[in-house]
This record gives C-alpha cells, sequence and structure tokens, in this order.
C-alpha cells in the first residue's frame, strides 16, 4: 500500500505474504466458510489429515525429494491429485477415510478462484493443495475449525467484515449474506480503504524504489496465487525490464502464513534489501532456513525468485545432504518432465 500511494515515503519495501486484495480475498473466506457450514461440511482433523497425506502421496516427490514439503505445485495437477479417489461411495460421509461430496465441494472452493461483480481487482485466487492441510498452523487453524467453521480465522475475519463494513448490523449473519457483491457502496468502501491493487506501480521505481516480495507456498490464510497474479500484472504494468531492475519476488515452499510450516521460513530479507538500496547489490538467489527452538539449523535451501523453486539434487536417501542448501537448485517447473 505504501509502494502505491505513497511512492515517496520508502526507498525499500518487503512485502511478506500481502493481504492486498481485501475484497477479493474476504469474499473467498466468505464463500469457503459457507461451504464448510453447509450440512456435512464440516472438516475435522482427521479428515484435514486425509487430504494432506492424499496430496503428499500425490506430489511430494515430483521435486526430487520426498520430505513433506511441496515445492514443485505446477506439476500437482489435477490428473495427479486424482481427488475423486478420496470421494466416499456414495458421497455421503462414511468416516474418516474418505470424503464426501459436501467436503469436495468446500476443496473446490478452497481451490478455485473467487470473482465478484464490480470492479476486475475484486477476486482472489484458488489455494493450492499442499499436503501441508494438516500442519498445526494451516488450513485447521485458518479454515476449517477443526470441524468447527466460526472457530476458522478466516471465519472470524470474513464475519466482522460482513457485520461492521457490509451490513452495518452486529447481528447480520455471514453465513447467510449472500451475495458477497450484494452491497457495491460497502465494497468500494472497503476497497478504498484497505486494497492495494494497484499495478502501475512506476511513481515507486522512477523514484529510486526496490520492492521484495516474497510468500509462503502453504499459506492458509492469504492465497499465494493471488500474489503471483499481482507480481504478474505489475511486470506487465511496469514493463519487463523495469520489473527486473526494481522488484524481486520469492516464494519459500512449505511455509505457512508469514512463518512456521514444514518449510525453510527464515532469510535475512532486511539484509538483502539494505544491500540493494544503498549499495545497489540486486538480491538472487537467497538462502532460507528452518530453525529450531534452540536455534540450530534444522533445514537450508535456496530461497528462489518465481516462478523457480528449489528442487532437490542431492544424493537419495540422505537426510543429512536433504538440510544443505547446496543440494538443490532453482529450477523452472518446465525444466523437468512431470
Ligand atoms: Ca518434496
Amino acid at each position: 500500500m505504501a509502494v502505491q500511494r505513497n511512492p515517496n515515503l520508502f526507498d525499500g519495501v518487503i512485502a511478506r505474504a500481502p493481504g492486498y486484495n481485501w475484497v477479493g480475498f474476504l469474499g473467498a473466506f466468505n464463500r469457503t466458510a459457507k461451504a464448510l457450514a453447509a450440512p456435512g461440511g464440516a472438516f475435522s482433523a482427521a479428515k484435514t489429515a486425509l487430504l494432506a497425506k492424499h496430496v503428499r502421496d500425490a506430489c511430494d516427490g515430483l521435486d526430487g525429494i520426498t520430505d513433506g514439503i511441496v515445492a514443485n505445485p505446477a506439476a500437482c495437477t489435477a490428473k495427479n491429485l486424482n481427488l475423486a479417489a478420496l470421494r466416499c461411495a456414495g458421497g455421503a460421509d462414511t468416516g474418516d477415510t474418505c470424503l464426501s461430496d459436501a467436503q469436495l465441494a468446500v476443496v473446490n472452493a478452497w481451490t478455485s478462484d473467487a470473482i465478484f461483480e464490480g470492479s476486475s481487482t475484486y477476486r482472489s485466487r484458488g489455494y493450492n493443495l499442499t499436503g501441508n492441510e494438516d500442519d498445526p498452523m494451516g488450513f485447521g487453524i485458518w479454515v476449517s475449525g477443526d470441524g468447527d467453521v466460526t472457530k476458522a480465522g478466516q471465519y472470524m475475519f470474513q464475519d466482522t467484515t460482513v457485520k461492521y463494513y457490509m451490513a452495518r448490523d452486529s447481528t447480520a449473519d455471514s453465513l447467510n449474506y449472500s451475495p458477497w457483491d450484494q452491497n457495491q457502496t460497502a465494497l468500494y468502501a472497503l476497497a478504498a480503504l484497505n486494497d492495494a491493487t494497484q499495478t502501475d506501480i512506476r511513481p515507486f521505481l522512477m523514484a529510486g524504489g526496490k520492492l521484495i516480495v516474497w510468500h509462503g507456498g502453504s499459506d492458509s490464510a492469504l492465497s499465494v496465487n493471488s500474489t503471483i497474479e499481482y507480481m504478474t500484472n505489475m511486470e506487465k504494468s511496469v514493463g519487463a525490464k523495469s520489473a527486473a531492475g526494481s522488484t524481486r519476488f520469492y516464494v519459500a515452499p512449505g511455509v505457512d502464513h508469514c512463518e512456521g510450516g514444514v518449510g525453510a521460513d527464515k532469510t535475512d530479507l532486511l539484509m538483502a534489501l539494505d544491500q540493494w538500496v544503498s549499495k545497489g547489490v540486486a538480491p538472487g538467489t537467497l538462502t532460507a532456513e528452518k530453525v529450531d527452538a534452540k536455534g540450530a539449523v534444522t533445514l537450508a535451501m535456496p530461497l528462489c525468485q518465481y516462478p523457480q523453486y528449489p528442487r532437490y539434487i542431492g544424493p537419495a536417501n540422505s537426510a543429512s545432504a536433504a538440510k544443505l542448501a547446496s543440494n538443490y537448485a532453482c529450477t523452472s517447473p518446465s525444466a523437468v518432465s512431470k
């Protein structure tokens, strides 16, 4: 928002897991919450674990190593995922080894784009299935509420937004507020206050500003695909040369919202930005680490510039080799056949 609205305020900006499309992502939260609240839609922790394991079984190894991280989501196609194999016989819930039709509808709401009337920017891209849905800071806490959607973070965000922005009625029922784009005046006000969807950031770039954008690959709160969309459109608006000269975009596989998760979540982005702004040293591939409670590094891998991802190229079946950044290479999704 600072880059777009106050382009002379900062010499450099780090935007980490940016929540820039409020109208769009809150509408997506509302849609997913309704699917979870529908009869038979509730997602217990066991159902989430079932889904996560199914995704890992299908896609974990597509990045060169089976380590619990789906680092190459582009290869994790609907065909590879084959979600239909999870369907309970007959479509009704018959236990924790399958998903009912109502639960598969939740997965569809979660992973498909949410597009609303009123502006081309009122949209949120669908979430990737990452195999990390069962992480403690993943799908359960943000989306499903482990069987009670009203306990989930996304429910709470959209519920208070319906009550205090949209309906202006503290008794409004967000799960029966439909459609999301019915109150255009309220959406416009929300966008004017909170959205940061302007893709032409040339005033910032021409003033010498540098921008580093980072997003966790298994963020259950905000879709990494929305950030990918913004950066793609930003590049079109400012031109490829200007974008390459003054902006960087990194995706950290297996990392939750801002931090945590199975992946390597720690990178000194501030040092990278300072070197860039102060000394003109533009960042390339950086290093991401995962650090345990005692401060020991338990995993290191390259932090690659999107669309590249860290592909494992080290020796097979070596837990020690898998922890070393030198055993991964930033790789384009198209470079390896699926
Ligand atoms: Ca993997």
